[in-house]
């Protein structure tokens, strides 16, 4: 198996995009206060069952991504032929495979997201998808997801759905208050735990996370449930072999305050062609604002 990112299919967006949108209402949720008061203090919090109905619908999507990676954009396998299972990931598919388009479009996604971020509108970055079959036991690096990103800005948030029931102690955990420690931590590579080659002063090494820390969240999954983390919040899980197979689908969202930001390093997804500076706002034919919905004011900004 080749591991690293293959990336197969080109990532391109729908040409009839605006249409696409506004054939479509997402519904708005009521999020409680206090919950999102939990997200905003430590970066991570978990909403259970929230998307259970589209449990069965984005599973079937990310079958056919597993059938057949190359035909998906930015297919990547992390576990190497002498090690055991497999870890696989896939992103920026959600124009590809039509059950994650309808969830981007019509679930409450974009109304929590906007909600979590305490931002007016939530503009959709991209999917991810995450695969770990039974017997794997290679561990997801300690990271945060925002240097790995062509963005900056602090209102942020990634729904990431568990697909299958999660053990707490396979599940990703999350080293609470982190995404306001000031650091920026060098993206890693999934498949060998390196950190990219940058020559980025404002990053420095991501530190390992002792089990025995006394400020993680580890929560157990169910399917349907969702962990909603911000961007720079520490994340990464221990090596203890999964038992049975674990997915997840993951949907990344930006706020008001995110804006393009030219990386000194490669990002990830490796979107280097979007014609923008530092600062532009991320284009929306691209990246569509998804809240509000055209039912109650449509994309504006
Ligand atoms: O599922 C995993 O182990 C990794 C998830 C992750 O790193 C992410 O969603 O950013």
């Amino acid at each position: 198996m080749t591991v690293g990112n293959t990336a197969a299919k080109h990532w391109h967006p729908i040409k009839n995009l605006d249409e696409v949108i506004r054939s479509a209402d997402r519904p708005a949720i009521d999020v409680n206060a206090s919950v999102v008061e939990d997200f905003q203090r430590d970066g991570v919090v978990l909403i259970p069952d929230i998307f259970k109905r589209w449990v069965p619908d984005l599973s079937a999507g990310l079958q056919r991504n597993l059938d057949d990676p190359q035909s998906f954009a930015f297919p990547c396998d992390s576990v190497g032929d002498k090690e055991t299972g497999r870890f696989f990931d896939s992103y920026c598919n959600w124009q590809l495979i039509s059950e994650y388009c309808d969830f981007v479009l019509s679930s409450p996604a974009a109304s929590l997201a906007s909600q979590l971020m305490r931002s007016t509108t939530a503009q959709l970055f991209h999917d991810h998808a995450f695969v770990k079959e039974r017997g794997t036991q290679k561990a997801t690096p300690w990271h945060h997801d925002l240097p790995y990103y062509c963005i900056d800005g602090f209102q942020t948030v990634s729904l990431y759905i568990a697909l299958d029931p999660i053990p707490a102690q396979t599940a990703v955990r999350f080293l609470k208050g982190s995404h306001r420690n000031g650091h920026l931590y060098a993206p890693r590579n999934f498949a060998s735990g390196a950190e990219y080659s940058h020559n980025d002063p404002s990053l420095c090494s991501a530190p390992h996370v002792e089990e025995s820390a006394s400020d993680l969240f580890i929560e157990a999954l169910q399917p349907g449930d969702a962990l909603c983390f911000d961007f720079r919040t520490l994340h990464g899980t221990t090596d203890e072999p999964i038992q049975e197979r674990r997915r997840a689908f993951s949907t990344r969202w930006m706020g008001d305050d995110v804006r393009y930001l030219e990386r000194l390093s490669e990002t990830s997804p490796p979107l280097n062609d979007l014609g923008l500076t530092t600062g532009d706002l991320m284009r929306t034919d691209l990246f569509p604002i998804l809240w509000p919905t055209s039912d109650n004011g449509g994309a504006r900004r």
